[in-house]
């Protein structure tokens, strides 16, 4: 039953002042009442605890007001399940979101503290990889924004993505610690901890009234116990909870073992619970594939789906109308066993006939798809589950047998179009395919960008398609413009406000009535007066990192994201070369300044990936100590990269590289964070650059390349590379002296398979788009000799952004996928 309803008459605390003298005196309260320090001797972490201490109280008003809100309205809740959130800082975010930016730096000056520094002190949140967590993240502050009740679900990993620091060249990586001084955002509750289960095996039970059920006993169980961060949306419009589940052992120490002597035995159970939420999987285009990684799959989905199940039992009291109340969505496959999870309390726990459990769940359930890769795609091996989760295997091998009669049933569907769909790959040992799974448990597939959607109807998932035709839609993905254009680029937000008046900050659309004013040679010199400034500091850092110096009156041409083949680095990288070559060859000509700046973390068994990080590297000592290059050209790499450092080097972008070969890049996001700030794009048509290209139109972007058409048929007819590289002298030459050690004189075979391989198959079509990327290049160097043709170009990048944004991503994700309003 319901329980009953809770009164909220009760007298609440006054809402927390936000004068400059209420911040600066809770600041010295909490600095001393609850960091226990004295401001004497306080170190600047101590203050770092305190501010947030202080900017937190004034979210906790608006977050309890959120949930009631939720309960007293019965609206639907949605939830996010994410194996990966990767938030970076959360103090300037909260901050700006609730209008405290001002008050609250005149407090910390009052008390001799910069602001601005302790902003830097934060450590990021990097329980991501890239992309896809960086995505759940913006989709975070957008469900709060546009006054959506959403939970993130997710892991708290005690050490998210490892800090890359470069040995001479190469990657290394280390473990990250971001926990290392506490986290004074979370709320640990002890309360809401789930048993989640693993291994045993299955047992039917005949219930009083004859009914056969499965009921699973595992004979192994560990704790889920949750840690709450509230996430508020612009204007405070609403406080949401991003909810991270970290494993503990039931008992923290077995006694028996301890006593008889036996002490790494006795925390044996401790250690093997905690290695679940230990370590964030640092790979992002290849399945893990490990049983850990399985578990923490499970682990997560057990989880959250227990808790929501108990929150909607809490206030409903019955399952018939969880799709009502209830929307799920999968970030990808990697929660995709919640949907067996969720079958298994439905009818298992809770005595649900099947055909019902599956009406509800799949009515409950959406799945976003970020990768065509088939390297990515997840599957599990049969064995591996049965062991691991057997009444979840048993329940697939139901599913399956479902969906198989479904589409034998269909009209013209053949046995191979029916192994096709099958939830089980029999080539080479049996697997469980997820995407499959999450795909035929969902009543709406997405993908990423309009490309992506037309791909995956074509390729993945052609045969499900044909089987459910209406299930598969697109939602183009976006940025939140909070942070990626008001926090990270001040400075910008300012003069578009002057301008054309503080709308777009609630409307981001209203930002289109900047493209009348892109010619305005007054306008444009304030523009381009704030790229300088940016880039100036981002000059700076790289002086202050890495020792090197950057005209940051040069062309800054940007490529940030993990390195990957498909990505394209590589042809980047080559362009660098032949540029080296020309401008020594031909010092008479006029040469646009250009500093080439990479930045990315590559999977630590990626050996390709790393090899190109180093090859970056060797090219630029190099060309950067090279006095015929006259500083024209400068390489640099700079390491660790995450979202905090992208925050600075996204509003110094002149040229944002996006130049994956087309068919491969699900969407991008990247991208759309330099158009916000008048980064100028050169593209290929892939993902979510084909929608940039049609919003900004095609003179202000700079398109190049193979389309993915002419990729497939390269592909398809095996159509040798070598001619592409004998016709371009240029090219050759650049490839020939990284092969033969030119950059590499250590060791001059070190490059010789990575540009080998161009010659023998160039899967990622480097060779056959380098003339045309090289073409797009010189023209991006023409457009930037008319500095008013590019500054107007810049101009219309911002204006044109409304799009990408990610609360128009998520209102259509609430429209057509889960079914509640917004704002
Ligand atoms: O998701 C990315 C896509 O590559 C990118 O094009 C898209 O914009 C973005 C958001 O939709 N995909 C990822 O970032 N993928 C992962 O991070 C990943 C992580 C773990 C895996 C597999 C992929 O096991």
């Amino acid at each position: 039953m319901p329980q009953k309803p809770i009164v909220y008459d009760a007298p609440t605390p006054e809402p927390r002042s936000t004068t400059v003298e209420a911040l600066q005196a809770e600041i010295l309260e909490r600095l001393i009442y609850s960091v226990g320090k004295d401001p004497i001797v306080a170190r600047p972490h101590d203050w770092l605890k305190a501010t947030i201490l202080a900017v937190r109280d004034r979210v906790m008003d608006r977050w309890m007001e959120s949930s009631r809100e939720t309960w007293r309205t019965s609206n639907k809740r949605v939830y996010y399940l994410s194996l990966e959130f990767l938030i970076g800082r959360l103090m300037r975010d909260a901050i700006s979101n609730v209008g405290l930016m001002e008050p609250l730096n005149q407090a910390l000056k009052n008390l001799d503290v910069d602001l601005g520094d302790l902003i830097n002190l934060e450590p990021d949140a990097a329980l991501g990889n890239g992309g896809l967590g960086r995505l759940a993240a913006c989709f975070l502050e957008s469900m709060s924004s546009v006054k959506i009740p959403a939970y993130g679900y997710g892991i708290r990993y005690a050490h998210g993505l490892f800090r890359q620091e470069m040995s001479e060249g190469w990657q290394v990586e280390l473990p990250e610690d971001w926990l290392a001084h506490g986290n004074p955002w979370e709320f640990e509750r002890r309360e809401s901890a789930y048993e989640v289960g693993f291994g045993g095996h299955v047992e039917p039970v005949t219930d009083p009234d004859g009914e056969v059920r499965q009921e699973w006993r595992p004979n192994e169980h560990l704790l889920a116990v949750a840690y709450d961060t509230p996430i508020v949306g612009w204007r405070g419009a609403r406080v949401n909870t991003l909810r991270l589940w970290s494993a503990q052992p039931i008992d923290p120490i077995l006694l028996d073992k301890f006593n008889s002597g036996d002490h790494i035995g006795a925390l044996e159970e401790s250690a093997k619970a905690e290695a679940i939420t230990r370590v964030l999987y640092p790979a992002d285009s290849t399945a893990a594939g490990q049983e850990l990684r399985l578990r923490q799959e499970f682990f997560f989905s057990s989880a959250s789906l227990q808790d929501i199940v108990r929150r909607h039992l809490q206030q409903y009291g019955d399952l018939g109308s969880l799709p009502d109340k209830v929307a799920i969505q999968l970030n990808d496959t990697h929660p995709a066993i919640s949907i067996c999870e969720l079958m298994r309390i439905l009818v298992d726990d809770n005595g649900l006939k099947w055909a019902e459990a599956w009406k509800l769940s799949k009515a409950t359930f959406g799945y976003t798809n970020h990768t065509l890769l088939p390297e990515a795609l997840e599957s599990w091996p049969v064995a591996l589950l049965e062991r691991l989760l057997p009444r979840h295997m048993q329940i697939i091998y139901q599913i399956n047998a479902d969906i198989l009669a479904e589409a034998r049933s269909k009209a013209g569907f053949t046995d191979q179009q029916a192994a096709a769909v099958s939830l089980i790959d029999e080539h080479g040992g049996r697997r469980v395919r997820m995407g499959q799974l999450a795909f035929v448990g969902s009543h709406s597939i997405n993908g990423v960008s309009a490309l992506h959607t037309e791909l995956m109807k074509q390729t993945v998932f052609a045969d499900l398609h044909k089987l459910y035709p209406d299930r598969i839609n697109n939602k183009t993905n976006g940025i939140t413009p909070r942070r990626w254009l008001m926090q990270c680029n001040p400075a910008l937000t300012k003069l578009v406000t002057e301008r054309i008046g503080p709308e777009f900050l609630d409307d981001i659309d209203k930002l289109k009535l900047l493209a009348p004013h892109a010619e305005d040679p007054g306008f444009q010199k304030q523009f381009a007066e704030i790229k300088l400034a940016n880039k100036q500091r981002l000059a700076k850092l790289i002086k202050d990192r890495m020792n090197l110096n950057v005209s940051p009156d040069a062309l800054f041409d940007v490529q940030i994201k993990r390195i990957h083949e498909y990505k394209r680095q590589l042809l980047n990288i080559i362009h660098a070369v032949t540029l080296y070559d020309e401008i020594r060859a031909h010092p008479e000509r006029e040469w646009v300044p250009r500093v080439k700046i990479f930045a990315g973390k590559a999977a630590p068994s990626y050996w390709n990936a790393k090899l190109i990080i180093k090859l970056i590297n060797d090219v630029a000592r190099v060309v950067n100590n090279d006095p015929a290059v006259r500083g024209l050209l400068k390489v640099v790499f700079l390491p660790n990269y995450n979202v905090s450092l992208a925050e600075v080097i996204v509003p110094a972008a002149d040229l944002s590289e996006q130049i994956s070969t087309a068919g491969m890049e699900a969407s991008g996001t990247g991208n759309m964070k330099f158009m916000a700030n008048g980064g100028v794009t050169i593209g290929t048509m892939d993902g979510a650059n084909v929608e940039m290209h049609t919003e900004v139109g095609d003179e202000n972007i700079v398109i190049f390349g193979l389309t993915t058409e002419e990729v497939e048929e390269k592909r398809r007819r095996s159509e040798v590379p070598r001619s592409a590289i004998d016709t371009s002298p240029r090219l050759r030459e650049a490839l020939d002296s990284i092969a033969s050690g030119v950059f590499s004189p250590d060791d001059p075979n070190r490059y010789r398979d990575l540009i080998g391989g161009l010659y023998d198959h160039d899967w990622f079509m480097v060779a056959r788009d380098f003339d045309a990327y090289a073409a797009a290049q010189a023209k991006v160097d023409k457009l930037w000799q008319d500095r008013a043709r590019w500054n107007a170009m810049a101009i219309r990048n911002t204006a044109n952004v409304g799009f990408f944004s990610s609360d128009r991503t998520i209102r259509q994700y609430a429209k057509d996928i889960w079914g509640v309003p917004t704002t």
